[in-house]
């Protein structure tokens, strides 16, 4: 009796001890998760999808298999964001511009000029400013991740250089679907056509837009140049993207799971991050040298520039963001310093 009660406590103490390990291999199941996307494979949203694909696998001994679906093959952004609501599928990564019907408030990053480079960039959505934002999308059915960087966005058409605001005059441009940048466009003189991504490249080629706005590693790596001659480097806004995951989906996981994600998602911020600035650096080449015009505006010209979309911020202010506004604005200066 004696001895089988110290047996008992023996075993009853190793199983203690034991149990946080053993719990923490049981805690993950077999999983299959669809990552959706809308650049190229192998784009710089490909490459950092795929880091996150091989982070999840070695972080749960190839329990967590992450599968990702390239080209919005699973759907545009905005397609994908409600597919993640109502549980059909459980990553993706879009840009935050396309989030505004569901949380107004990301369109304070959509608003031009705001920050001067990358760094002031990372600090602002790494920072509590970034994770308030993301946080909003948790009663709307969505687990905003991390950020990763799209990128200054510059223009391009097929029409004419754009040296001047005055040469966007009548241009047909597409725009994300977003009030700031119809109004932002509009204000500039274009004629802003907001479309989801998944349909631009064939927009271009057949000439319903003249041209776009996206960073040059998307310009790349779409074959933009295949169907645009100019481009104009004007880094008018600063754009990140959002991996997301479904909340419903989410929540059903055990704590040790939800652990791995998080670790993987920032791993591959970090990764991708980096991965974009270096390939950014060579792309002004290669555009070059696939036949496009390229020229930066002036300092005047980005005044200017500056001066005509005041009235699209004002509107931004006068719609319940300007106490936003004032807190990013403030964000931002705390790095600048
Ligand atoms: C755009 C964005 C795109 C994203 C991407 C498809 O112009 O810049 O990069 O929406 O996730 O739509």
């Amino acid at each position: 009796m004696k001895l089988l009660r110290s047996v008992l406590l023996a075993t009853g103490l190793a199983a203690a001890i034991l149990a946080p390990v053993a719990a923490s291999a049981q805690d993950i199941k077999p999983r299959l998760i669809r990552f959706g996307y809308g650049l190229s494979e192998s784009s710089n949203q490909g490459r950092a999808v795929k880091f996150f694909v091989e982070e999840m696998s070695k972080r749960s001994g190839g329990k967590l298999k992450v599968k990702g679906f390239a080209d919005a093959s699973l759907g545009s952004d905005i397609q994908m964001q409600n597919a993640l609501i109502g549980g059909a599928q459980e990553m993706m990564v879009g840009s935050t511009a396309t989030l505004v019907g569901i949380v107004k408030d990301f369109a304070v990053f959509d608003l031009p000029f705001l920050f001067n480079n990358e760094q002031e960039a990372d600090a602002v959505f790494d920072g509590p400013f970034g994770q308030k934002l993301a946080a909003k999308l948790n009663e709307k059915g969505l687990v905003g991740l991390v950020y990763w960087e799209n990128g200054f966005r510059n223009l391009t058409n097929s029409k004419r250089p754009v040296e001047k605001v005055e040469d966007l005059k009548g241009i047909k441009l597409r725009v994300m679907q977003n009030p700031v940048y119809i109004d932002m466009f509009n204000g500039f003189g274009a004629n802003a056509v907001p479309l989801s991504f998944s349909e631009l490249f064939t927009a271009m080629e057949t000439g319903t837009v003249d041209g776009q706005e996206n960073p040059v590693t998307t310009i790349q790596s779409s074959k933009f140049y295949e169907v645009q001659k100019y481009l104009t480097i004007s880094k008018h806004v600063y754009s990140p993207w959002i991996v997301l995951a479904s909340k419903r989906w989410y929540d059903g996981l055990s704590a040790d799971e939800r652990k791995i994600i998080a670790e993987a998602a920032a791993a591959s911020r970090d990764f991708e991050r980096k991965d974009s600035r270096e390939a950014s650096k060579q792309s002004i080449a290669y555009l070059k040298d696939k036949g496009m015009q390229i020229n930066e505006l002036s300092d005047a010209e980005l005044g200017r520039m500056r001066e005509m979309v005041k009235p699209a911020m004002d509107k931004f202010a006068a719609d319940g963001g300007a106490d936003l506004l004032n807190e990013l604005q403030g964000e931002i200066n705390k790095v600048r310093k």
